[in-house]
């Protein structure tokens, strides 16, 4: 979220930053710039469905063209994805779909593979499994831990969500079918990403 912020967004104008815990760094990194914020505590709501209403509500209130999941780390229901179709996004720290879930690096790291990364993509009801939109890569090296993995993919994070968040406000990102999303068992459609290769940005 803060490499977002400090990046930029020509054309795009950042309304809110909104977390489910008080007490994370980048509600107060925001306050700092001067941006709304906002809390809406997941720990309130006996019921998953209820905490998404609520967030809905507060994300809601600032009208956003794009809603970009930044460390969130709460699974969202269907409901809630449906109604941001299209304009939700993700960064997820694996190549996907490789790893999706939780503790990439380290099962990263346990699989021996040799090639990590991040990607970007739209958040469907499925759990990592929307459309991509960029990947990084990086190399796993010898005597890497789980900390200096997720260091590299980190930085790499910084740089892809960024470009990810500005190709969407260009308008370089669209949507054919049913976002991603299937419906009454009918499979989706698909996105199309009217995005330029990453050396010409
Ligand atoms: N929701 C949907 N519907 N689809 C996705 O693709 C989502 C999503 C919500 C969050 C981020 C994702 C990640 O990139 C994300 C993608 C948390 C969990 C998780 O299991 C899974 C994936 C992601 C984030 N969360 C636990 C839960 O019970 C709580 C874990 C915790 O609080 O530390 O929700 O990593």
């Amino acid at each position: 979220m803060e490499a977002i912020v400090r990046a930029g967004v020509p054309g795009g104008r950042i309304a809110a930053v909104i977390s489910n815990r008080a007490d994370a760094a980048g509600l107060a990194f925001a306050a700092e710039q001067g941006m709304n914020t906002a809390v809406v505590a997941h720990a309130d709501y006996a019921e998953r469905a209820r905490f998404d209403a609520a967030l809905q509500a507060a994300i809601d209130v600032h009208a956003p063209d794009l809603v970009v999941l930044a460390g969130f780390m709460r699974v969202l229901g269907e409901n809630f994805v449906r109604h941001y179709a299209g304009r939700l996004l993700n960064i997820h720290p694996s190549l996907l779909p490789s790893f999706p879930g939780l503790h990439t690096h380290r099962r990263a790291l346990a699989a021996g593979v040799r090639v990590h990364g991040a990607t970007v993509h739209f958040v469907t009801p499925e759990l990592d499994g929307g459309p991509v939109v960029i990947q990084a890569v990086v190399p796993v090296l010898p005597g890497d831990d789980e900390d200096s993995l997720a260091a590299r993919v980190l930085a790499e994070e910084h740089r892809i969500y960024p470009q990810a968040v500005r190709w969407f406000v260009e308008g370089r990102l669209s949507i054919t079918g049913n976002a991603g999303i299937s419906v009454a068992g009918v499979h989706p459609g698909r996105f199309v990403l009217h995005s330029p290769p990453l050396d010409t940005e």
